[in-house]
């Protein structure tokens, strides 16, 4: 019999975090549960239709799992000591590449040390991802935590068809730049044969980088790299990068929204905030990136002026806890919730809390029910590769009403048209906007609301991972095993209106 460690599998995904959850009780046996989440909603019907690996840190520091079998998915965990999770993720990761790609909203901060970490860890990222693929396997590397993995896989494993998806926004040359190791990552990335971005001007900005930093020709979507053939021979090898824009499970979200107990938890909610006539909604991680003071500030400032009044216009905030290691996060939670408590304070009257928070995760029910309950969600990202919520609202919307403000600086915007889109650094602009959101004709809002569920039903996340491996395996045709991706529309992708 084949142990579980020596399987090999003809495709591959690899990302920081696996899809699942240690759970650990203190009397009894540890097990895993599922994280649910885009991605795996994304690929797990292409990892089982074509017997698939996923690679990626099981969430714990210093402990070594085996490789374990789950919901037919082979999961690989990739172990990270409590010094690399500082490092190479909470360092690194986050403090030194996040705020970089969010075009230095926060100051990155660079250490030597947390580099190193970072090649090391994705070093070892890489050797799982190889010893696990078939010969000729398609491997899909994601994000920017594992960037050097396309380059270290490509030369341990030339047989394999490579590539990466950066879930984040990629920054223009004159910020990227300022990375001291800005050829490295370029290299690490051009290992792959394919390289997606959430948008278009991300994929021109990786284009631009290429071009400045390493000198090689990168025109539309091809970049041509430089190598050496088999014969020692100077040979180009050509990258393709462009957009594919992330999507949601759209089918998932329109069933929650159709279910009779979460319509009533929407009528609910409603109730318990006092039956306003104006329920404004925030969902995010609590991060620098999401504008949470600065939809707080203009909010605030409508109250202080009496363009809204606190008894029949509220807003609920969920920020849900993230990186609570990282100094700059736990700064903006104070920050935060001292805003929270000052327009409160304020505004606020017995029975009328101005703005409702909570700093905690709620299951999908819940959040679906408070996008049901909600009159206007407010997007007001400074910068975000896609912005899944902004989509997420739109699609529990089956009752087509709810107006969407959103940020010009997410993702999303390129494709949400329909929605009242603002300049978030814009506080007068972004104050019009809430207004005419409260403002705007139950025909206006319907109108808008049904364009953009249009948009997003017709794109979903199954079409996003169909184009996105149809590209990939089309690259080298000659070795690249066809994937089963479960899409018939598959010459469509999913950047193309
Ligand atoms: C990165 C990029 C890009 C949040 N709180 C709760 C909860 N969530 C869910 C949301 C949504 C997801 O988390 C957050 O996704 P976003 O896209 O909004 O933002 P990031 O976490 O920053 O994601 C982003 C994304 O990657 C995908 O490529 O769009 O730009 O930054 O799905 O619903 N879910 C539940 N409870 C919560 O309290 N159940």
């Amino acid at each position: 019999m084949i142990s579980p460690s020596s399987r090999k599998f003809g495709f591959v995904v690899v990302s920081n975090r696996l899809p699942v959850d240690r759970i650990e009780p203190e009397n009894g046996e540890g097990s895993w549960q599922r994280s649910p989440g885009g991605l795996v909603t994304a690929v797990e019907p292409v990892m089982q239709a074509n017997d698939g690996a996923w690679v990626g840190w099981p969430g714990i520091a210093d402990r070594e799992y085996d490789a374990f079998e789950s919901d037919g998915v082979h999961l690989v965990p990739v172990a990270l000591s409590e010094a690399e999770v500082a490092d190479y993720y909470e360092g690194f990761s986050n403090d030194t590449l996040w705020p970089l790609y969010h075009d230095v909203i926060m100051p990155p901060t660079y250490h030597r040390e947390w580099w190193e970490s970072y090649v090391r860890v994705n070093q070892r990222f890489a050797d799982a991802a190889a010893a696990v693929a078939k010969k000729n396997a398609i491997v899909w590397v994601h994000d920017y935590q594992l960037q050097l993995v396309p380059a270290m896989l490509r030369t341990k494993r030339p047989d394999l068809t490579i590539g990466f998806f950066n879930h984040i926004p990629f920054p223009a040359y004159g910020i990227y730049s300022q990375l001291p190791w800005r050829k490295q990552i370029l290299n690490g990335l051009l290992g792959a044969d394919l390289i997606g971005f959430q948008r278009g001007a991300d994929a021109g900005n990786f284009a631009r980088a290429v071009r400045r930093s390493l000198g090689y020709s990168a025109k539309g979507t091809v970049v041509e790299v430089p190598e050496k053939g088999p014969d020692g021979a100077p040979a180009i090898r050509s990258v393709i990068a462009r957009h594919f824009p992330i999507s949601i499970d759209v089918a998932g979200y329109e069933e929650l929204a159709e279910r009779e107990d979460v319509k009533a938890r929407a009528a609910e909610i409603r109730h318990e905030l006092g039956d306003p006539d104006v329920v404004m909604l925030g969902v995010d991680r609590l991060d620098y990136t999401k504008g949470i003071g600065h939809r707080m500030k203009a909010f605030g400032e409508l109250l202080e002026e009496g363009r809204l009044d606190v008894r029949n216009a509220t807003l609920v905030q969920v920020a849900s806890p993230s990186r609570e290691r990282v100094e700059t996060y736990k700064t903006l939670r104070d920050e935060i919730e001292l805003t929270v408590g000052r327009v409160n304070g304020d505004f606020g009257a017995i029975g009328h809390q101005a703005i409702s928070y909570f700093h905690h995760s709620y299951p999908r029910e819940e959040m679906v029910a408070l996008f049901l309950a909600s009159d206007i969600m407010l997007v007001t990202a400074l910068r975000d590769g896609m912005n899944l919520v902004a989509k997420e609202y739109v699609a529990s919307r089956i009752d087509d009403d709810g107006v969407l403000v959103l940020s010009e600086f997410a993702g999303a915007a390129d494709e949400l048209k329909s929605a009242l889109l603002i300049n978030p650094h814009d506080i007068d602009g972004l104050k019009d906007a809430i207004m005419a959101a409260v403002e705007m004709p139950q025909r206006e809002r319907q109108t808008r609301m049904r364009a953009l569920r249009k948009r997003v039903r017709e794109h979903d996340v199954e079409r996003w991972s169909a184009s996105f491996l149809d590209v990939l395996s089309g690259v080298n045709p000659d070795r690249a095993p066809d994937l089963e991706t479960g899409d018939d529309d598959s010459d469509h992708p999913a950047g193309e209106k």
